[in-house]
């Protein structure tokens, strides 16, 4: 791209939309006009960025009509299958954040720091992942990379910011006594759900089924044996996440924490007699993954323990889509 792209902001006036715009300013992402859509509920509410204000428009079939470059989507899964082709039939590059295009062979899922390469096949789409399945490959790219992961076992302790606004209204009231249960069959308060997103056939959630399916395709492996527990947990930013590991190659522990140290995106906070290690409120408002706790899983061979806490709207969502961006118009 030689000028700078027309960007458009589809769910502006969401948690993700509005965490994505205070990120593109940080970044500073070079764009030249502005779009800013939400649902009829939103038209006409002004957005100030970057010291302009913007007006949100009704998102509807003609939205794309105008010369926009990139799209940036959250706005659930049903706007984007919907929307998302139409954008990207007039030519726009659509960087998604639902999960509603994840699996399509035709779409890359892309973490940056993982499979940059992927962004260069899109036909239109390319799909970010899932919170809890981003934060995992970062640190587990370079694992997989060294000592070949044979099986994974995920178990998340995954924030209510992740389920947007109506998250953090649920834990807010539900803390002050009054459980208004809008995002969540149960009170959040108190209680950890093992319940994220709806029930399959299979007895799994779709949360968990999303991070089984989703890093056999980034790290590009179907035959990778993993299962899933997600927890929502009342915690307001950051997922926290236990990744159990089973290798093909056997490894040095002290190899795996210099590997980890100098792997793009991961920061090793792991000092035990100082009682240091990845904390969610400390995490939430940055850009890296965390990782402590490395310690060998004595029960098999070749196993492997960690603890992964990330910012799940920011590297989860945002910063992972903006990174997609800035790789379109390197
Ligand atoms: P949120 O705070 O509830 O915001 C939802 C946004 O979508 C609002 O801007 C809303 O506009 C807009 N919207 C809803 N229905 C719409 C429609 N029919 N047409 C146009 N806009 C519509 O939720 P959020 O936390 O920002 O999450 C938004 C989406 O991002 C999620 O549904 C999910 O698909 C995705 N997400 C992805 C990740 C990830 O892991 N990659 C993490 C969190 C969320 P109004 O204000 O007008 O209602
Ligand atoms: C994270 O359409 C919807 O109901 C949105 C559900 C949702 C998703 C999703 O499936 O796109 C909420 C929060 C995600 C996600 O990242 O998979």
């Amino acid at each position: 791209m030689n000028k700078k792209p027309n960007l458009a902001v589809v769910g502006a006036t969401g948690l993700v939309g509005s965490t994505l715009l205070k990120v593109l300013e940080e970044r500073n992402f070079p764009f030249d006009n502005l779009y800013f859509m939400a649902s009829a509920k939103s038209a006409g509410k002004r957005i100030a960025f970057k010291g302009k204000e913007y007006v949100v428009e009704e998102l509807t079939e003609n939205s794309f009509d105008k010369p926009i470059d990139i799209a940036f989507f959250s706005a659930g899964g049903s706007t984007s299958m919907k929307f998302a082709p139409i954008a990207a039939s007039k030519g726009i590059v659509v960087v998604d954040n639902s999960s509603a295009w994840r699996m399509d062979p035709k779409v890359p899922l892309v973490v940056p720091e993982v499979n940059p390469q992927d962004v260069s096949w899109n036909n239109g789409i390319i799909a970010n992942p899932n919170c809890s399945t981003i934060q995992a490959m970062v640190p587990l790219k370079p694992l997989h990379d060294k000592y070949k992961i044979r099986r994974i076992i995920f178990s998340t302790y995954q924030a209510v910011s992740g389920s947007g606004l109506k998250g953090i209204q649920d834990l807010k009231e539900g803390l002050a006594g009054n459980d208004i249960m809008k995002a969540y069959p149960h009170p959040i308060a108190g209680n950890c759900l093992p319940h994220i997103d709806s029930f399959l056939e299979n007895g799994y959630t779709k949360e968990e089924m999303k991070m089984i399916d989703e890093t056999k395709k980034i790290l590009g492996d179907d035959s990778l044996r993993i299962t899933a527990t997600t927890v929502r947990v009342p915690v307001f930013d950051s997922h926290s996440e236990s990744i159990n590991l089973e290798f093909e190659k056997p490894f040095d522990l002290e190899e795996v924490k210099s590997l980890l140290k100098a792997s793009p995106g991961c920061v090793v906070q792991d000092d035990l007699a100082n009682n240091v290690y990845p904390l969610a409120r400390e995490v939430a408002g940055k850009d890296q993954v965390f990782i402590g706790r490395i310690r060998r899983d004595e029960s098999v061979e070749n196993g492997l323990n960690l603890w992964v806490v990330a910012d799940n709207i920011r590297k989860g969502a945002a910063t992972n889509a903006v990174q997609i961006a800035e790789l379109l118009i390197k």
